[in-house]
């Protein structure tokens, strides 16, 4: 607030138009808040403004109304390579070790921002190691997280770490209310400054499961007693989630600092199996963990009010290492050096500029680590797998029929070659240190089973 009256005192002393200040032109003066949201386990097909036709989400419709909507962003198949990625901006074969873990010898976008004067907030899910120290590590100076000390219920009278405590609520909150909640008091404690927010939502993973608006909702329940849950209550959890990121938005409204705050919402992977969405008459079945794109094409809406033209829709690629950059370009910082990001800016299309989009994306995936790991390259149509194998996502998006290289037209062989040429960067991008992570589990994991076959002879 005093920032902006400071501001207004410069324009009517002709210091400064209001359009520089408004514009976010002059960033030393007035840098954004950046409130950066992932839904866990939401594919592209669950989002109305994204032609879903399943659930309700009037909240993301509105934002992608009022916003820039991607068509084509990935993700990785599953939570960790997707964190460890977004947070830290490189691609998962150079830094991607094992699941449930990013390598404290990295450095996230948080610590950047934090560095630069932000003030820096998680909240919602971790899973990254359970050492107290981690999310200050990590560049965030406070947090309220579930799944960090330990692994309790995370839906009705959820177990939460908050800032180095945890609390086990048994009134019958609900974990995304408690982690939203922070959020929004962490916004107004910083609203004088500018702060980012990086907010993995709780939401909307399995068990699927009565949400407080939903009619049978227990306050007294403990939590299910499935893994899975009933997918019944998947569409509850989807518009909860979308009410969650409008208690957000609202907030931003009710502070008065909306207008310079870029909230950028994106999904972690594709919606888990038995989950089951249609796009119209299209069906589409949920398959986290897989390849294919109903288990990385992910949901993409931002919203910048000073800066990006309402309703605008790009159909430009854009992967997981690309937000790092971004943000860090939206608030003039210079992302670590000598680290080298994977990423490449998307700030220029946030504005409605060309920017310069890119061809192709690249993505390595092994859920426990190793050496070796699925890998493919992609256009917004054609994917080329490592194994040689080529797919046109549009005819074909369950990647049953590889194209067959005899047959196909000169079109599509310049985009193979072009693929093939991409994938080639990515030979010898495997770290052996990185690797042997995997490797070393992975041995250990054989040595257990033949000392437990020994036992029983
Ligand atoms: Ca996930």
């Amino acid at each position: 607030m005093i920032k902006i009256l400071f501001g207004l005192m410069l324009i009517f002393a002709g210091f400064l138009s209001p359009e520089s200040l408004l514009r976010g032109d002059d960033k030393e003066n007035v840098r954004p808040n950046i409130v950066l949201i992932m839904a866990d386990d939401l594919g592209f097909e669950c989002i109305g403004a994204n032609g879903g036709t399943s659930y309700r989400t009037p909240v993301l419709d509105e934002l992608a109304k009022t916003g820039v909507r991607f068509n084509h962003c990935y993700a990785q198949p599953i939570c960790t390579p997707s964190r460890v990625k977004l947070m830290t901006g490189i691609h998962n074969v150079r830094n991607y070790e094992k699941f449930g873990h990013l390598p404290t010898n990295q450095t996230t976008f948080a610590n950047v921002f934090q560095k630069a004067g932000y003030k820096t907030c998680i909240v919602g899910k971790w899973q990254l190691g359970t050492e107290t120290h981690l999310p200050q590590h990590f560049g965030f100076d406070e947090h309220c997280l579930w799944h960090f000390s330990k692994r309790a219920e995370r839906y009705p009278n959820p177990g939460i770490d908050i800032n180095g405590k945890y609390t086990q609520f048994s009134n019958g909150e609900y974990g995304p209310d408690v982690v939203s909640n922070y959020a929004c008091q962490f916004m107004e404690k910083n609203q004088d400054k500018p702060f980012l927010i990086y907010y993995p939502m709780i939401l909307t993973h399995c068990p699927s499961c009565p949400t407080p608006d939903s009619v049978d909702w227990d306050p007294t329940n403990k939590g299910s007693k499935t893994y899975k849950g009933d997918p019944k209550y998947f569409g509850d959890m989807v518009t909860y989630m979308d009410k969650m990121i409008g208690k957000l938005t609202n907030k931003l409204d009710e502070l008065g600092i909306r207008e310079n705050t870029l909230v950028m919402f994106i999904g972690d992977n594709g919606t888990d199996t038995p989950i089951v969405s249609m796009m119209g008459d299209k069906k589409v079945i949920g398959a986290k963990g897989k390849m294919i794109d109903a288990g990385t094409r992910v949901p993409f809406i931002a919203s910048w009010p000073t800066t990006i033209a309402a309703g605008h829709v790009s159909d430009d690629l854009v992967t997981f290492t690309d937000f790092f950059q971004t943000m860090c370009d939206a608030a003039a910082l210079e992302p670590p050096s000598p680290t080298k990001l994977d990423g490449r800016s998307f700030l220029p299309q946030l504005k409605g500029e060309t920017g310069n989009p890119r061809e192709w994306i690249y993505c390595f995936y092994a859920r426990n680590g190793g050496i070796k790991g699925q890998e493919f390259v992609r256009n917004q149509r054609y994917k080329l797998y490592r194994d040689g194998k080529f797919f046109d996502v549009v005819t074909d998006d369950r990647e049953k029929n590889p194209l067959k290289t005899d047959s196909l037209t000169g079109q599509q062989r310049e985009i193979r070659a072009k693929l093939a040429s991409a994938l080639r960067q990515f030979n010898d991008a495997r770290p052996a240190e990185v690797a042997e992570v995997g490797e070393a589990l992975k041995r250990k994991k054989q040595q257990n089973k033949e000392s437990k076959a020994g036992d029983k002879k």
